[in-house]
């Protein structure tokens, strides 16, 4: 049978280990939020052109063309965790020139010449499916759009 103060060196000792497992819960959550997820991309470009005889394709924006022509990133679509660090390194291998920008995670318009590599970083702080645009090749007539998606996972 234990005394009351033993009971009560127990209780303390019983609490200070709860407290100890909630602390570490907290920092296992908080060095997952702030995990950083790194993605290598390339710009690519799509062309086509008809052949004698062959028929038009129909452009979203121009009705039918014999010929057409789109720039991508590639990978287009990436998935982190809302609070994740989102390290994009883009690789511009076709075309002359594209500016980047991700508005919902302010990021400005970023130039990116052909055959260099630019570095964004920026912190997802929100969950949802979000766009990256090249503003240089923003529609139809300027052979895009060029985008790519990022989906953040709420938590
Ligand atoms: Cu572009």
């Amino acid at each position: 049978m234990l005394s009351n103060s033993g009971m009560s060196v127990w209780r303390v000792g019983l609490l200070g280990v709860l407290i100890g497992l909630l602390v570490l819960s907290c920092g296992l959550r908080t060095a997952q939020a702030q995990s950083v997820k790194e993605f290598l991309l390339v710009t690519g470009e799509w062309s086509w052109k008809a052949k004698e005889g062959e028929a038009p394709v129909v452009d979203r924006n121009r009705g039918a063309v014999k010929e057409i022509e789109r720039y991508t990133f590639d990978p287009p679509f990436l998935v982190v965790n809302r609070g994740d660090t989102v390290v994009l390194k883009i690789h511009a291998l076709k075309g002359a020139k594209h500016v980047l920008e991700i508005k919902d995670f302010g990021v400005g318009e970023t130039t990116i010449n052909k055959g260099e590599e630019k570095t964004i970083r920026f912190v997802a702080n929100k969950a949802g499916t979000f766009k990256f645009l090249c503003t240089n090749h923003i529609n139809a007539e300027k052979e895009g759009p060029m985008v790519g998606y990022i989906y953040v996972i709420g938590r």
